[in-house]
C-alpha cells in the first residue's frame, strides 16, 4: 500500500513539472486563479434573450472584478428548473443566484405584488421612476426576512394578451377564455375579473399547451412572444398592456451570507452594471420582437384609450386584495407617474 501510493506521489509531481499544477485544471503555462466560490445562476430564458445574456455579463464582470476567485456559471432556458422550483432552491442555497418575475416572486415576498398591480404604471417611465428611486429602495427592505437578497431589477416591458382562434376586441370578448397565467394569484384574480378562466401553469409547457387547445391564449411581452414561438401558436395580439411586471436578480441568503462585505458590494456593482445592459438589450429586443412577429403575420389588436379604460377600471377591485395596508405605497406609485 505505501509503496503504491509513492509511485503515485512520484506520477503526479512529474505530471505537474511536465503539464504544470496551476489547480485550474489545465491551466499551461499561465498562472491561474482557481476559484474560492463557483456559483450557479438560473435564468429560464433562451441564451440570446436579453436576460440571459446580462446575467453572463454579470458573470463576467464578477470574474473579472474579483481576479477569478468568484465564477459564477449560467444556466439558461431553464435548465435548473421552472420559477417557482428556482425560487423554492435559492431558500436554502440549493441555487445561488437568479434572474426571476415578480409575479412568482410575490408568492414569497406579498409586497412585491403591489409592484406589478395591473395599470399601476402610466409607463415605461413612470416604472422606472419608481424602481431606480426612493420608493424602489424601499421595496428592497421587505426582503429582510426572506431567504432571498434583491440584487438589481431587469425590465420586462409590459405584458399583452394574445389568443389563437378569439380575437380579443373589447372586454367582453375575454369572458370565458381560458388564459395561461404564471403560477401566481394576483395574475389569476386579473384573469378571473376581467371575465376570463386563469390557467396557470409553466412558462416552459406554455407553447404546447396552446397549441392543443388545452387554452385559448396566454399574456406576455413582446420578445416572451417572439422568443418562445408563441406568435407561431397564437396569432392575435391585443395590445391592452394590462401590467407591468419588473424582474428582478437575486441571491441566495445562504449563499450571501458566505461572502464577506467586500464580495458582496463587489456583487451588487456588477449586478447594477448587468441591469444597465439588459435595460439597452431590452428596448432593442422589444422592437425587433415586434417587427419579427408583425412580418410573420402577426394580427396586432390597437385598443382605443376608452376601451383601455374599461379594462383599467374592471380590474380596480383587486387592489383592495393586494395592497390592503400599503395604499400609501400605491398612492406614492402613482404620484411618481405625474411628475
Ligand atoms: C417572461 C419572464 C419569465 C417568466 C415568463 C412567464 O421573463 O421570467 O417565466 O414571462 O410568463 O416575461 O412565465
Amino acid at each position: 500500500m505505501r509503496a503504491d501510493r509513492k509511485k503515485y506521489l512520484v506520477y503526479l509531481a512529474a505530471a505537474c513539472v511536465l503539464y504544470g499544477c496551476t489547480g485550474s485544471g489545465g491551466g499551461g503555462r499561465s498562472e491561474k486563479t482557481v476559484p474560492e466560490f463557483v456559483f450557479t445562476y438560473a435564468e429560464n430564458q433562451a441564451d440570446d434573450y436579453p436576460t440571459s445574456q446580462a446575467a453572463y455579463r454579470f458573470a463576467e464582470l464578477v470574474k473579472k472584478k474579483t481576479d477569478g476567485r468568484i465564477e459564477i456559471q449560467v444556466k439558461t432556458g431553464a435548465a435548473l428548473g421552472d420559477e417557482k422550483a428556482i425560487l423554492e432552491q435559492m431558500q436554502f442555497g440549493g441555487i445561488d443566484f437568479a434572474r426571476v418575475s415578480l409575479s412568482p416572486l410575490s408568492e414569497i415576498v406579498p409586497q412585491m405584488n403591489i409592484l406589478q398591480m395591473p395599470y399601476i404604471y402610466t409607463g415605461r417611465t413612470h416604472m422606472w421612476n419608481v424602481l431606480d428611486g426612493e420608493i424602489g429602495d424601499a421595496f428592497m427592505e421587505f426582503f429582510q426576512d426572506a431567504e432571498l437578497v434583491p440584487l438589481s431589477w431587469y425590465d420586462a416591458g409590459a405584458r399583452s394578451f394574445y389568443t389563437s382562434e378569439i380575437p380579443i376586441y373589447k372586454l367582453e370578448d375575454i369572458e370565458g377564455l381560458k388564459i395561461r397565467v404564471q403560477q401566481s394569484r394576483l395574475m389569476m384574480d386579473t384573469i378571473e375579473i376581467l371575465g376570463g378562466e386563469a390557467v396557470p401553469m409553466k412558462y416552459e409547457d406554455v407553447y404546447s399547451a396552446i397549441q392543443k387547445g388545452e387554452v385559448d391564449g396566454a399574456e406576455n411581452n413582446w420578445p416572451t412572444y417572439e422568443s418562445e414561438q408563441h406568435y407561431k401558436v397564437a396569432k392575435y395580439f391585443t395590445l391592452d398592456e394590462h401590467t407591468r411586471v419588473p424582474e428582478l436578480q437575486l441571491a441566495s441568503r445562504a449563499t450571501w451570507n458566505k461572502l464577506s462585505e467586500s464580495d458582496q458590494e463587489v456583487i451588487r456593482q456588477c449586478a447594477e452594471e448587468s441591469a444597465e445592459y439588459q435595460r439597452k438589450l431590452w428596448t432593442e429586443r422589444e422592437k425587433t420582437a415586434e417587427q419579427k412577429v408583425r412580418r410573420e403575420g402577426c394580427q396586432v389588436i390597437e385598443l382605443s384609450e376608452a376601451e383601455k379604460l374599461r379594462f383599467r377600471q374592471a380590474v380596480m377591485p383587486i387592489y383592495e386584495k393586494y395592497c390592503a395596508g400599503y395604499m400609501d405605497l400605491v398612492e406614492q406609485i402613482r404620484e411618481a407617474g405625474e411628475k
